[in-house]
């Protein structure tokens, strides 16, 4: 393979790609870089016509991964999340990746990291792994894009309680809600993906290819007219420009909880 990483580790055996995660001592935390290799590792994928992805965190990890690299959000007053924000970029080129991407999760999942195991096509985890969707613990005017995914993904009061008690939630609520197929001891966790993805890769490429499109055309089917669109920015802008966003985020900093204002 000609590209280097630094923050993943790629390998692609047979049609079978794998993306491991490979940033520890940031929690493998979803900078600009991190993101940048991981589009540039799908292109290659792509390019080698794998028929399946896994997108993991190295085995054993107490993390999956942190979220957006908060050290990268703006506190200027300028839009944190827009179309061109990392996450979102490599949200996009999942979703119309030709071929199914299995989110293989170790640990806990955290923010924006959450959206992007959720955005893959489909989830296996291990049992003792949790998700917490945390933009209302940081003040962050989550986009209506990124919300739609979260809700394409599970019922509207699952969809709810994690938005809005941003704490994190077992697995086992996720798979009941079908949002995660899966939980499994993490021993379990590699040879149930492996079978999953070598069954996956046996099948049609074309139809599966397909049946992918055909599914994120249904799913996005909401369509806002110009006006919603803009009066949801308008509100969005409002939080970024709120004393609360830059206490969200000086907190985290701070290793202290956040004290809200509304203002
Ligand atoms: O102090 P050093 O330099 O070693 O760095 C620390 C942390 O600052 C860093 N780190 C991060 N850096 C940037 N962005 C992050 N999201 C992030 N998370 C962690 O990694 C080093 C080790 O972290 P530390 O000491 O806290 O480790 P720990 O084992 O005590 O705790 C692990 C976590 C995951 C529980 C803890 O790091 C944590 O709570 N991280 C933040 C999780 C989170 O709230 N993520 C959301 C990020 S914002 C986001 O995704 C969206 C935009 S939103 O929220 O709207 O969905």
């Amino acid at each position: 393979m000609e590209t280097t990483f630094e923050q993943l580790e790629v390998a692609i055996t047979g049609k079978i790609g794998v993306i491991t995660l490979n940033n520890p001592s940031k929690h493998h935390a979803l900078s600009t870089a991190l993101i940048d290799e991981m589009c540039a590792a799908l292109e290659e994928m792509l390019y080698r016509q794998v028929r399946v992805v896994i997108l993991r965190a190295p085995a054993g990890s107490k993390v999956f991964s942190a979220g957006h690299d908060v050290r990268e959000l703006p506190t200027n007053g300028r839009d944190p999340l827009t179309y061109d924000d990392p996450v979102r970029r490599v949200i996009r080129m999942i979703e119309l990746f030709p071929a199914p991407v299995i989110a293989m999760v170790e640990g806990t999942v955290w923010g924006g990291a959450c959206e992007l195991v959720m955005s893959c096509d489909l989830i296996v985890a291990g049992d003792d792994s949790t998700f917490a969707v945390t933009p209302a613990k940081l003040g962050m005017p989550y986009n209506i894009s990124g919300v739609q995914n979260f809700l394409n993904t599970g019922g509207m009061p699952l969809c709810k309680e994690m938005l809005f008690t941003a704490q994190p939630m077992g697995v086992q609520r996720l798979v009941d809600q079908g949002i995660v197929s899966h939980a499994v001891p993490r021993a379990e966790l590699e040879s149930l993906t492996r079978r999953m993805a070598e069954q996956i890769a046996n099948n049609s490429p074309l139809v599966i290819s397909l049946l992918k499109e055909e599914l994120r055309l249904l799913s996005a089917s909401h369509n806002l007219g110009p006006e919603t669109f803009e009066r949801v920015q308008a509100m969005r802008r409002l939080v970024y420009d709120s004393k609360d966003y830059q206490e969200g985020i000086k907190a985290f900093f701070e290793k202290r909880a956040p004290q809200f204002q509304g203002e």
